[in-house]
């Protein structure tokens, strides 16, 4: 069967910045032949109070790269008040409340009076440059003042998605080393109460280093406040001036901690610089979506993953835009939710996940075709690979066949999006991030760590370019950064992903090969989830495996071994107990879907676990096992099999 391709639409392409595959091609190659001067070109877009005098520098054996060198200037001004002469009183965020059609317009007058606001506050509470400020905040307006208002003077925030529990939140602020943290009451989610506050109280529990908790009242609930190092947000800014002078920030200072989970069981770091992150999020949000002044844009992601910093707040402010900032859930409090907003608000450009695609299809087309959808121009999808299917039903279904569908391939170190087609110049095919952006040259590299030639070849998924978005350390741990992304595959950047290059040229992203999982679009590491078990006293040993999903695309099964004390205990039992058990180390989104509870792993005859045999029962997949044979008990496999039907009905 050829393989579909749908073309570019000729409305889209005729208006688009990057008009046809020519152009892009001659920006492309322009890119790779003179990188330094293409991205000096790009950087112009921001307004620097001091221009660089070196665009990049790298040292390659130690893994140091650096953009704009010598250049100063301020990722807050360049997203608020250099806007405030042209369009003060446009809106910057829209936010979308949980409740439905509650919507609250922020200009950026006002976004600059607020975010100054709460900078002065961070201030009068001892923050300077260069301190860590933890936000551990619901998707309401003070997250984003708060972000800018650290970036303003240049203090590194380390926002922490509101799912993450107590103790998750706990060690994230003690690697960060903050000493201030910005929470709400309360979150409102899909109608459900959220008391972050709680868990905050609980994360710092007998913590001394934490001085200061400022908390942002998102319900009328009252909260237990511990006098001295809890204020409400909304008494501290009333006291504050509506302007605050900002920090001339070097390019190379850090903006940003954001963490995320990687093939260990200690979450990493990764640590963005200010002139390079910022070029980078405002260029790729400009051509990617093709974004147009005026156009209302809405990225439906959370502000606590890096999509949210990306393309809700950096990107689209940075480049003038109106951004939507969205508290609900695509189902709340029906599956029309996402196209709803769309009409109420005109939306022009919209950027969500396929776990939410795949949940919200699942309840029917009716949910869809109940509204217009007619402002509706491009649709990008991110997190995970798309399935064909729903690709198909994004462009056909939502998209009418107007819209252009762009499947966005890129993660937390790399700042931006790296693999994605253009709306008005890439032919898609469904389930393919396409091509490279300007800048980028990946890589299929084989087991041995040589890059393959040519088309037609699949591996493992590096990157052999510098660009300027691209995450510069792990916070504290410089070493770790080197040893996880560079030394794998020596010369290049390792990305964790497989990859396939197909006759066109065009890469699919086959998912993680490593110990990485994408459960609904949140990355998640194995090892993590493991080490939450193993630490509940009933558990002896875990290995935890993804598996198909049809929503969550990933879905995350554990093998757990019971000490003996506790083998006889119901397994229903247990199986809650080690649900609540990793809801409580990590957060709920992380609990396992399948508890499977056995006697024994299959290990090599040196104790090695057996993952890939692991990874194969738990997705039903009974043949072609592989060598079975250097395995110290091979009936082990039988055993676990038919405890697998057993458990799934398969
Ligand atoms: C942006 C983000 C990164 C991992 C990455 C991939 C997977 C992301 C796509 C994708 C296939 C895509 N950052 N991933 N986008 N896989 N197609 N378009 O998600 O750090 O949280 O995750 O997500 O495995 O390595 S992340």
């Amino acid at each position: 069967m050829p393989e579909e391709l749908y073309p570019v639409k000729p409305e889209i392409a005729r208006v688009a910045h990057v008009g046809s595959m020519e152009e892009y091609r001659r920006l492309y190659d322009l890119s790779m032949a003179d990188p330094e001067r293409f991205w000096a070109e790009q950087a112009e877009t921001l307004t620097w109070f001091h221009k660089w005098s070196t665009v990049f520098d790298a040292d390659y054996e130690e893994v140091d790269f650096g953009w704009f060198l010598g250049g100063r200037l301020n990722a807050c001004f360049n997203c608020v008040d250099r806007h405030l002469k042209d369009r003060g009183n446009q809106t910057a965020i829209i936010w979308a409340a949980d409740e439905p059609g509650v919507y609250k317009h922020i200009t950026y007058r006002d976004l600059k009076h607020n975010v100054s606001r709460v900078a002065n506050v961070l201030k009068e509470h001892g923050v300077k440059a260069g301190d860590r400020v933890c936000i551990y905040m619901p998707m309401i307006p003070e997250l984003a003042y708060a972000m800018l208002a650290c970036a303003r003077i240049g203090a590194v925030h380390s926002v922490v998605f509101a799912g993450f529990s107590a103790e998750a939140l706990r060690d994230r602020i003690v690697d960060a080393g903050t000493k201030v943290v910005l929470t709400a009451n309360e979150g409102l989610r899909g109608g459900k109460v959220i008391h972050l506050k709680r868990i905050v109280d609980r994360a710092l529990e007998g913590m001394q280093t934490v001085t200061t908790v400022l908390v942002a009242r998102r319900t009328p609930s009252e909260v237990p406040m511990q006098a001295g190092r809890d204020h409400w947000l909304e008494d501290e800014v009333k006291r504050q001036r509506s302007t605050c002078t900002f920090e001339w920030m070097g390019a190379e200072d850090p903006l940003f901690i954001l963490y995320t989970s990687g093939s260990t069981g200690k979450p990493k770091g990764v640590l963005h610089t200010t002139g390079g992150y910022l070029v980078y999020a405002a260029m790729t949000h400009k051509y990617v979506f093709d974004f147009r002044p005026g156009d209302i844009y809405f990225c439906a992601a959370d502000a606590g993953w890096i999509t949210g910093h990306s393309y809700i707040i950096y990107g689209p402010l940075a480049n003038g835009a109106t951004t939507v900032m969205f508290e609900s859930t695509p189902v709340y409090p029906d599956p029309g939710r996402y196209w709803r907003i769309v009409d109420d608000l005109k939306v022009n450009i919209f950027y969500t996940a396929p776990t939410a695609l795949r949940a919200i299809a699942q309840a029917g087309d009716s949910w869809v075709k109940e509204y217009k959808r007619s402002s509706l121009r491009v649709l990008g999808s991110v997190g995970e690979p798309i399935n064909p299917e729903i690709w198909r039903w994004y462009h056909d279904v939502v998209g009418e066949k107007r819209c252009a569908v762009v499947d966005t391939w890129w993660q937390t170190e790399t700042g931006g999006i790296l693999i994605t087609p253009l709306p008005g110049a890439t032919p898609t095919k469904p389930g393919s991030a396409t091509l490279p952006f300007f800048g980028v040259k990946p890589l299929i590299v084989d087991h041995e760590g040589k890059p393959l030639e040519g088309n037609g070849v699949s591996g493992a998924l590096c990157l052999n370019s510098a660009w300027p978005g691209q995450a510069r350390t792990i916070h504290g741990d410089h070493h770790r950064f080197k040893e996880t992304y560079f030394t794998q595959y020596p010369g290049y950047y390792f990305t964790g992903d497989g990859a396939r290059r197909d006759e066109d040229g065009y890469y699919w992203i086959t998912g993680r090969i490593d110990d990485v999982i994408n459960v609904s679009g949140h990355r998640l590491g194995t090892a993590e989830i493991e080490s939450a078990l193993v630490a509940h006293e009933a558990v002896a040993e875990a290995a935890v495996v993804g598996y198909p999903h049809e929503v969550k695309g990933t879905a995350i099964y554990a093998y757990v071994v019971l000490g003996a004390e506790y083998a006889c205990r119901s397994r229903q039992e247990m199986q809650g107990a080690l649900k609540e058990q990793v809801s409580q180390a990590i957060g709920r989104f992380a609990a396992p879907e399948v508890i499977h509870i056995t006697a024994s792993l299959p290990k090599t005859r040196s104790g090695k676990i057996m993952r890939r045999i692991l990874r194969k029962i738990a997705a039903s997949e009974y043949e072609g096992m592989g060598d079975i044979t250097t395995l110290a008990e091979p009936e082990a496999v039988e055993r676990l099999v038919k405890e697998h039907r057993d458990l799934s009905g398969r």
